[in-house]
């Protein structure tokens, strides 16, 4: 979780990056390119396991641009390009880049799940107080950095049913009302695909 990350425009340079260079040096699955461990606890799961954290069974009420996340412990799954939903978005509670609301004081337990494929289809996660629109490359530490999910890598093969995919997760505790935004540091993720949503927190039982 070191908030020292600097995120590079060019993917020579990403490489050079002591994240990449670490993941590169780790143990594969067989018959697979992708490591099976990397740092900051990502963890490779099946098909099986990625719908299953896909699905919402946390207490929520779902509108036409929000989720509404009740109680104060939550378990927050974003998918980085689920099935079915429009390419570079994240998923979260069913919805495409959706306002998430969560109480204040809530223990959040946060999910990033990465089901996309292909070269450059890496996705990560950070909550902060910046507001679109975002630049290219974003220099963190961002402002008021509430979480942060390391980029994870695409799935581990094309066919969905027989790959694996990197999740990780973080946890945290929703501070006061206030307004926050949930973003894609990946370099043009956030600024040309609009990968990112607003997190609300907001008292609402
Ligand atoms: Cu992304």
């Amino acid at each position: 979780m070191s908030p020292r990350i600097r995120l590079f425009l060019f993917p020579t340079a990403l490489l050079t990056t002591p994240l990449m260079a670490h993941a590169m040096t780790m143990p594969h699955i067989p018959g697979s390119s992708m490591p099976q461990t990397a740092p900051h606890g990502l963890q490779w799961v099946t098909w099986q396991q990625a719908r299953q954290y896909a699905s919402l069974t946390d207490p929520h009420t779902r509108g036409r641009h929000g989720v509404v996340f009740r109680g104060q412990r939550v378990t927050i799954t974003f998918v980085a390009h689920a099935p079915q939903h429009p390419d570079m978005s994240f998923e979260a509670g069913g919805r495409t880049d959706p306002t998430v609301y969560v109480n204040p004081g809530a223990r959040v337990t946060l999910r990033v799940l990465n089901m996309d494929y292909g070269n450059g289809m890496q996705h990560g996660l950070v909550i902060t107080t910046a507001k679109p629109p975002y630049p290219v490359v974003l220099t963190c530490p961002l402002p008021d950095t509430l979480a942060r999910v390391p980029t994870l890598p695409p799935r581990s093969q094309a066919r969905p049913q027989a790959a694996r995919y990197a999740q990780a997760t973080t946890t945290f505790v929703a501070p006061r009302a206030g307004t926050y935004y949930y973003l894609c540091p990946v370099p043009g993720h956030a600024r040309a695909f609009r990968m990112y949503g607003r997190f609300v927190i907001r008292a609402h039982g």
